[in-house]
């Protein structure tokens, strides 16, 4: 957002201040829960696998341990050093967990840094990681996997992270205010980069080699700059916050616009977003650099700031989980909801025929445009274990100090996500061990799209199967996707399914 475009949102913020909190609408059979509150400006939040929550606040650099709605017994985790926190947008920005967790204790998280320049770095845990209802979580041994950043204005870093279902890294980066970087492969502004945290050594120090970074499976720009090579899309100016759709793989990003609009973005492999030669619909020029004409993707959807829009917040594709108490109907699977720091507005799209557009209403939401209302200051979203969308709101709706709070969106209907039927849903592999090869054999109450996947034990994908069936098999060679036989050793086959939790199964391979 621009320093003009808070300022007046400060304002108006200000001007219309009253006590307490708006309440927040929802749809019938929906409510929202606070689970925890007087936290200074939390700004972004990761789940453990165990249902246990990091929340990483904004000015004081600390990281808080959430379990049970109470802070962790050793609160903080820790606290970041030498962080910058002197403009709105400066400070401790995203966090995520290592999807190999507790194997591997890790926790990440990315923040501006004294010396005009952002870090992205890398906690070892210690204490309770393996205890679900544990609060004593130590993060230390930093190790800096990237320390050069460059932040020389104090607005537009980025810095959303999440992990990606192959289990990369994806991380986030404005355009540091110089938009013409936005379109340089060499700078690592603007852009989303993809990462490798899985050949990075134990322990602390750093910084790590920009080569020890690059997937193996590889991203779409290749040397010899190292920058370029953990680039996966480019053209993006603010863009704050993403989503990882837990079945399919898919990003859908929020990019903060400058003066005209905001937009959502499905991001692919090498493709570029426009920026600063697109905003939103949008053709425009920028000093300093001249377009070339190049092929740019539309956005999936822009909001024209008239309308309120001041800083979207790209937040989650809806997926139930496994054994959720809380999951929501099978009307939402796939929906990607998003809301705005300022306008407190949420709503969702929808893909239907294989394009994006706006969600019919449901009956009883708030308005015709508004799946939920009240959710101003809105920062990050998360779908939590028991299947209720969890979102963080950085304060008090007069942004009164350390008035922050952890929210969820919990589902009260009788859900339709076919629960009951989970022991009838099965992936079973045979003959386990295998040697040569072994059947993955599937069975679903439903039918629609079924995505098989084998991962080795540091998470990386080896092979991929698709089919459309509620029953059938595959047979696995004991192959990667390449052809090149993988290792003795145990592999985890995932089964997903559009509207069910997934389902996952060990394999032994033997020689
Ligand atoms: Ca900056
Ligand atoms: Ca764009």
């Amino acid at each position: 957002m621009s320093r003009r475009a808070i300022l007046a949102a400060l304002v108006a913020a200000c001007l219309t201040a009253r006590p307490g909190v708006a309440q927040v609408l929802l749809p019938p059979n929906f409510v929202d829960d606070t689970i925890l509150g007087g936290l200074d400006q939390p700004n972004a939040m990761a789940f453990l696998p165990d249902g246990r929550l990091f929340v990483t606040e904004l000015k004081t650099g600390r990281i808080r341990l959430v379990v049970n709605g109470h802070v962790g017994s050793t609160d903080p985790a820790i606290t970041v050093d030498s962080l910058t926190n002197d403009n709105i947008e400066r400070g401790l920005q995203g966090i995520a967990i290592d999807p190999r967790w507790p194997t591997y204790p890790y926790v990440y998280t990315c923040y501006t840094h004294v010396g005009s320049r952002m870090v992205l770095v890398r906690y070892t845990a210690t204490g309770d990681v393996s205890n679900p209802s544990g609060g004593n979580i130590v993060l230390g041994s930093k190790r800096t996997l990237i320390h050069d950043f460059v932040d020389n204005a104090d607005n537009h870093n980025g810095l959303g992270l999440r992990f990606g279902t192959d289990g990369t890294l994806l991380m986030t980066t404005g355009d540091d205010a110089d938009g013409c970087t936005a379109q340089v492969l060499g700078s690592l502004g603007g852009k989303l980069l993809r990462m490798d945290v899985t050949r990075i050594p134990a322990g602390g120090g750093g910084p790590v080699p920009r080569a020890l970074l690059i997937p193996t499976s590889g991203n779409p720009f290749v040397g010899p700059d190292s920058n370029a090579c953990l680039v996966y899309a480019q053209g993006l100016r603010n863009p704050w916050r993403f989503g990882v759709d837990a079945m399919t793989g898919a990003i859908l990003l929020g990019d903060v616009g400058e003066n005209t609009y905001e937009e959502l973005d499905e991001i692919f492999a090498g493709h570029n977003y426009g920026w600063p030669y697109r905003e939103g619909p949008m053709v425009r020029t920028y000093p300093g650099c001249t377009d070339p004409g190049n092929t740019y993707d539309p956005p999936l959807i822009s909001m024209d700031r008239n309308t309120g829009y001041t800083a979207v917040i790209g937040a989650a594709v809806y997926r139930p989980v496994m054994n959720g108490i809380a999951n929501w109907p099978t009307l939402y699977s796939g929906n990607y909801f998003y809301g705005d720091y300022f306008m407190s507005r949420l709503r969702r799209l929808v893909k239907t025929g294989g394009v994006w557009g706006p969600a019919t209403a449901v009956p009883g939401q708030p308005n015709a445009q508004d799946w939920a209302t009240g959710l101003k200051f809105v920062v990050d979203f998360g779908v939590g274990k028991d299947g209720s969308l969890w979102w963080l709101k950085s304060y008090d709706d007069n942004m009164t100090s350390v008035t922050g709070a952890i929210h969820r969106i919990r589902y009260t209907g009788t859900t339709d996500v076919p629960l009951a039927s989970l022991g009838a849903k099965t992936l079973r592999v045979a003959p386990n061990p295998f040697q040569d090869q072994v059947d993955l054999e599937w069975r679903l109450t439903t039918t629609g799209p079924v995505l098989i996947e084998v991962f080795d034990m540091r998470g990386r994908r080896v092979r991929r199967f698709e089919a459309e069936a509620s029953a059938g098999r595959v047979v696995w060679d004991g192959r990667d996707d390449a052809g090149r036989p993988v290792g003795t050793g145990v592999y985890l086959a995932r089964m997903r399914h559009a509207n069910d939790p997934e389902q996952i199964a060990r394999v032994l391979r033997l020689r």
